[in-house]
């Protein structure tokens, strides 16, 4: 890996490439082209092994994973770029020299508006620990002109904002013009005979979109790999648009130029309408076909000829079903490029593809309307037609008569194509992202697939990446780890249960308790800088941090903040320990609920913050437009970890583990990965409450469970509803009406109310162990030591293994 020999050799650097660039003098460089240098120059480091890399894959012909997501939530390169090829002191002393702020730098680059949730950020990270174990994996996505939107609050409601990322380009990326596909949409696709007694496919009247890819280089932490994240962008081309000038009016080739750069311009286009459904399968479509051409390609050009031992050099994964057309592409380029049979084509196709499920939600079920499909990707229509016919003759074959275990698992059924059927069935492997819901989907989801394959079927519990969530996050905790077992844990996390011998040290207790006490007071600084608010850092810091859903019921957490409110106004001597309770995150823009509860935190919030008396005791504050930069301000603050999920609805969460990592105490349901949280830290060193997924089963299954009864019965609770809709909380009768309907009128379906009890005893519990101040210090450290399991080094590792057989790259 090339470096800057020292801070001297920076500056030099520094200001040759400034003027270069700007043509101007260091001095009057605003701070954007500052960063913007400093990436320019990272790039310079890197580049060379980003070739190496490339290279030694083709020359030792080792088989490869491309990672299709819908998602890559990457957050700011500069400074984790700066740490994975070890200059960031020596950046930060040139700088400093130059009369810069490195600090002050970072937060010029734009967070990449590539991904909004938990299953873009896990994507991230998998890129990242892919690079650091030098294993041979690229990602594969789409270059959205706009990320999902800036949420600003007004009046305490969530307004969107464009998010225009791009705005002042993007120093990471390089467009490769000369690796540019064409996807085809629409026209008409049939079967005739081929003259020798088979069929051919005839593809015809299709219009076809320029994919031009823009690779980032994943950088790999102290070593020499550089890997690639291929982000597509839809261009139109000259000719095409001379095509449709000639056949029609200059208003037809302006819309023509609009609609393909349409594909493109949106993470997650409004799907409310058929035009913004549409689009969205358009967009599946363009990721998976250009990113299956390019690897194909690839292959031929650089590994083999010979298309049958694709499968051995190629390994395909997708990230839930968005990028499951890669299976009916993969058959379409065998068959009709290649000239292979159906049998030949499929075989090679499952050998190469594997699948992650990451949610259970019905509703999250992606099923596209049939003549929507049939219109616009004819060719694959008819791949899907054929594999839904031969896969239905097998199951009624094997189930004469029983036409429910057809619809079970067909993947063309009620005019509708089932993304998760198509999934299953064309990959070899099929995984959860936790225990509980890698047996979820095997008891119940996709348990009739898994009676069929119960082989394919696996679990790969979740990680984030140690790097950017601890060592870049919270560098003052990562030193503190270091000064007690050494380093060795930044390259093998695992080693950060050495620490468990330093729970009972009081000096190492102190220490732990000094850093979150620096990180908290960072936290402090940046609320008071945005909000103009105090926050007392001798308070427990209770964070949720995470998208806006019903099921991650950040209305159980209000409720009770509301409940305690009002129990302090009843009573202001009650003894409690002093809490600030922070709330971040997005809601979907069409969901009411979400965007209510939004709402009511802030109304909440306003009231309890603007109430004097309660000064010193309970503060309640929403952040807004949460982002992975924000995030890494918020995981080192926190002393608690809310992951309140109605149990068997969240697959996993990541959240969870970052806040783990940091030291924070959860406090959650037996859901998704707090049950492992749960299993490696112990009763003593996290809170559990509230119903487990099981007594949620039963209870949807065979009913029992009436709000209304507990409404009747609980007088806090009735109280607590009563002033959703009274008026009370200032906003006028009915203000809240959808969420009192929500847990009244259609019985509460995540079990908000059913677990208020436990949720507020749950809280009472931490407030106790916060008390003995001793106690909680040793459990923040029992957790940082058991979270190494959670780094997603080790989650790699076992996809590697057991999925995609691919083994690290040393370079020679
Ligand atoms: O597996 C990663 C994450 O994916 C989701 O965010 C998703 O988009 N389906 C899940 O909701 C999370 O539980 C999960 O951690």
């Amino acid at each position: 890996m090339k470096k800057w020999k020292d801070k001297e050799e920076f500056k030099k650097i520094f200001i040759r490439k400034s003027h270069v660039a700007w043509e101007k003098d260091v001095r009057d460089l605003i701070p954007n082209e500052v960063y913007q240098t400093v990436a320019f120059m990272i790039r310079d480091l890197i580049s060379e092994d980003w070739i190496k890399t490339n290279k030694m894959y083709v020359e030792k012909k080792v088989k490869q994973v491309y990672y299709f997501s819908i998602e890559f939530l990457l957050g700011r390169l500069l400074q984790s770029n700066l740490i994975s090829v070890d200059m960031e002191t020596v950046c930060r002393e040139g700088l400093h020299d130059l009369g810069w702020d490195l600090d002050a730098i970072i937060p010029e680059e734009r967070d990449p508006g590539l991904g909004n949730g938990g299953l873009g950020r896990l994507a991230a990270c998998f890129a990242d620990s892919l690079a650091a174990l030098r294993l041979p994996g690229h990602g594969c996505s789409i270059r959205y002109q706009y990320g999902l939107f800036n949420q600003r609050i007004v009046d305490g409601q969530q307004v969107e904002l464009p998010d225009n990322w791009l705005v002042d380009g993007y120093p990471w990326e390089v467009k490769k013009v000369d690796k540019a596909v064409n996807v085809c949409f629409s026209g008409n696709a049939y079967m005739r005979p081929d003259g020798e007694g088979n069929l051919e496919c005839v593809y015809e009247n299709y219009h076809s979109v320029r994919a031009v890819p823009y690779d980032v280089p994943m950088v790999g932490y102290h070593n020499d790999t550089v890997n690639t994240l291929r982000l597509w962008r839809a261009e139109y081309t000259r000719e095409d648009v001379y095509r449709v000038l000639a056949k029609g009016n200059r208003h037809e080739a302006f819309r023509y130029k609009d609609n393909v750069q349409l594909i493109s311009r949106f993470l997650y286009p409004e799907d409310s309408t058929e035009e913004g459904r549409r689009l969205r399968l358009m967009q599946e479509y363009f990721m998976v076909s250009a990113g299956v051409q390019s690897i194909v390609r690839h292959f031929k050009q650089k590994i083999s000829p010979n298309i049958k031992v694709f499968g051995h050099y190629v390994a395909i994964h997708i990230n839930d079903t968005h990028p499951a057309l890669v299976i009916p592409e993969l058959m379409r380029i065998f068959m009709d490029e290649e000239g292979l049979p159906w049998e030949t084509a499929w075989d090679i196709t499952t050998e190469v593809v594997a699948y992650t499920n990451h949610t259970i939600l019905p509703e999250a079920m992606e099923r596209w309307s049939i003549p929507l499909f049939k219109e616009l990707l004819p060719r694959i229509y008819l791949v899907i037609e054929e594999l839904n016919k031969r896969w239905l003759q097998q199951v009624r074959n094997k189930n004469p008569g029983d036409e429910a275990k057809a619809r079970e698992v067909a993947i063309l059924w009620d005019n509708q194509v089932h993304m998760a059927h198509l999934a299953v069935l064309g990959s070899h492997s099929i995984n959860g992202v936790a225990e509980i819901h890698s047996q979820i989907l095997k008891e119940s989801t996709l348990h009739a697939f898994y009676s069929c394959f119960p082989e394919r079927f696996n679990n790969k519990t979740n990680g984030v990446s140690h790097r950017r969530w601890l060592i870049q996050s919270n560098p003052q905790l990562a030193q503190l780890i270091d000064s007690a077992i050494g380093n060795t844990w930044r390259k093998h996390p695992e080693h950060m249960i050495h620490l468990s011998a330093y729970a009972a040290d009081t000096a190492f207790l102190e220490q732990l308790d000094q850093v979150k006490r620096i990180r908290k007071n960072i936290l402090a600084s940046y609320i008071k800088a945005e909000y103009d608010q105090q926050i007392d850092t001798d308070s427990v810091f209770d964070i949720q941090i995470k998208r806006f859903h019903l099921y991650k019921r950040q209305l159980l957490n209000i409720l009770h903040i509301l409940n305690l409110y009002y129990a302090l106004k009843e009573n202001p001597n009650m003894d409690i320990v002093p809490r600030t309770y922070l709330f971040g995150g997005k809601a979907a823009a069409g969901y009411g609920e979400a965007k209510m509860t939004i709402k009511l935190i802030n109304v909440v919030s306003k009231m309890i913050n603007g109430d004097h008396c309660l000064e010193g005791k309970l503060k309640v504050l929403f952040l807004e437009n949460y982002n992975v930069s924000l995030a890494q301000l918020l995981f080192p603050a926190a002393d608690v970890s809310e992951q309140i999920s109605t149990a068997g609805k969240e697959a996993s969460g990541t959240g969870n583990m970052k806040f783990m990592m940091n030291g924070a105490i959860t406090l959650g349901t037996m859901d998704g990965a707090n049950v492992e949280i749960h299993h490696e830290v112990g009763d003593d060193n996290c809170v559990i409450f509230g119903l487990r997924a099981d007594e949620v089963m039963k209870y949807y299954v065979h009913g029992g469970y009436s709000s209304w009864d507990l409404y009747r019965t609980n007088e806090h609770i009735r109280m607590l509803l009563t002033h959703l809709v009274d008026g009370s909380l200032g906003n006028g009768n009915y203000a809240f009406q959808m969420l009192y309907d929500s847990l009244l009128d259609r019985n509460d379906e995540y079990f908000v109310l059913k677990d208020f009890d436990s949720y507020c005893e749950a809280q009472k519990n931490i407030g106790c162990r916060y008390q003995n101040h001793y106690k909680w210090l040793q459990s923040s450290a029992v957790n940082i030591a058991h979270s190494g399991f959670f780094s997603s080094d080790r989650t790699i590792r076992q996809y590697a293994r057991d999925i995609w057989h691919i083994k690290p790259v040393e370079s020679t």
